[in-house]
């Protein structure tokens, strides 16, 4: 049997993901529009007594800037209104500039607007709102949650929002500032207990290091990468689009690792560890796990992230032969 996508995302598949992530989402989109915004508004303040989020890089809010500005003139009446519309995936032209933000403009984006919420700039959620009794049990469940797992839902709702036109998702983004890589000289490398292996080090080191073109030649020309909850990205030129987007900043924290051989000279290799991302910072540790697999050339023909149910997770590399 050859390597395929399918094959490879069965590799360690005892790892038990954070359910609790697509779950809770399905039950947030079921809410309505208020809810959500108020649910969104709870969890955050509450999220806020603990942690503190770093202000984003002020190059790329000026993409958001414009659309900002104008919610901020607005009356309070139609300032929610715009953030229902966001909701709702209501057909405006203000969602569907939000639609065209990259995640992190998104978060920014609202970042700002919470700010100007809080200090009486922006319509706020009113006093006293009471959610329903189902936007209740979301958010007890996204209390319950880690912190780590906590962000995630809160990102990938703020991604959800707005009026996506093209439907199949791949729509232009705005293209936000490249970081600079870091020098070579003031590089981290990363020691990962029982791994040796160069191109994982690699991938590591490249990423920490915001060097994105030499992270994705470590792709075979058809590797794929396959983010939390997402389907594969395949080939480096998508790949390399993605990490320009959404890993700017990133630091992973990889612990250990396990490697086994596979057949046709095929390795897998699983790392668990942290990712901590700029928006939080050391404040708060994602649990993750990475499953490579390798080509016999040490090239990646696949590479999946995945954001772990439990910290017990974290220790579980070893498969067990039969279960
Ligand atoms: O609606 O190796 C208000 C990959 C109320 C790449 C609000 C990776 C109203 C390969 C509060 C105003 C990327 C996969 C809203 C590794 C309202 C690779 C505002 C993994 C919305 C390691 C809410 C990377 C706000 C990972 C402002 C796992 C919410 C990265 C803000 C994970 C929420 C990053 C923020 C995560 C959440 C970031 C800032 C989970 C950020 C989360």
């Amino acid at each position: 049997m050859s390597m395929n996508i399918k094959s490879a995302q069965s590799i360690f598949s005892d790892t038990e993901v954070a359910n609790v992530v697509p779950t809770t989402i399905e039950q947030f989109n079921q809410l309505k529009a208020e809810d959500q915004l108020a649910l969104i508004w709870f969890a955050y303040t509450e999220m806020g007594k603990t942690i503190t989020v770093a202000a984003p890089g002020a190059t790329s809010m000026i993409f958001a800037q414009k659309l900002l500005d104008q919610i901020k003139q607005m009356s309070p009446a139609e300032q929610t209104r715009v953030m229902c519309d966001l909701a709702n995936h209501t057909d405006t032209p203000i969602c569907r500039s939000y639609s065209s933000f990259t995640t992190n403009l998104k978060l920014g984006f609202w970042n700002q607007l919470g700010e100007w919420m809080e200090q009486g700039l922006v319509a706020s959620i009113p006093q006293g709102y009471k959610l329903s009794s189902r936007a209740n049990s979301v958010l007890q469940e996204i209390e319950n949650a880690d912190a780590g797992q906590q962000i995630t839902i809160l990102r990938n709702a703020v991604a959800n929002m707005g009026f996506d036109s093209n439907s199949s998702g791949s729509r232009p983004k705005f293209r936000e500032p490249i970081a600079v890589p870091t020098t070579i000289a003031a590089r981290t490398k990363a020691k990962i207990d029982g791994i040796t292996n160069t191109a994982v080090l690699s991938y590591i080191n490249n990423m920490n290091a915001n060097d994105f073109e030499a992270a994705v030649n470590l792709f075979a020309p058809n590797g794929a990468l396959q983010p939390p909850f997402q389907k594969p990205i395949i080939g480096r030129e998508a790949i390399l689009t993605y990490m320009r987007e959404e890993c700017q900043g990133l630091k992973l924290m990889p612990k250990q690792g396990t490697i086994e051989s596979m057949e046709e000279g095929y390795t897998s290799i699983k790392l668990t560890g942290k990712v901590q991302t700029p928006w939080f910072g050391s404040s708060v540790g994602i649990n993750i796990a990475w499953r490579f697999l390798l080509e016999p050339q040490d090239q990646i023909f696949f590479v999946a992230v995945d954001l772990l149910a439990s910290p017990k997770e974290l220790l579980k590399l070893v498969r067990q032969k039969g279960s």
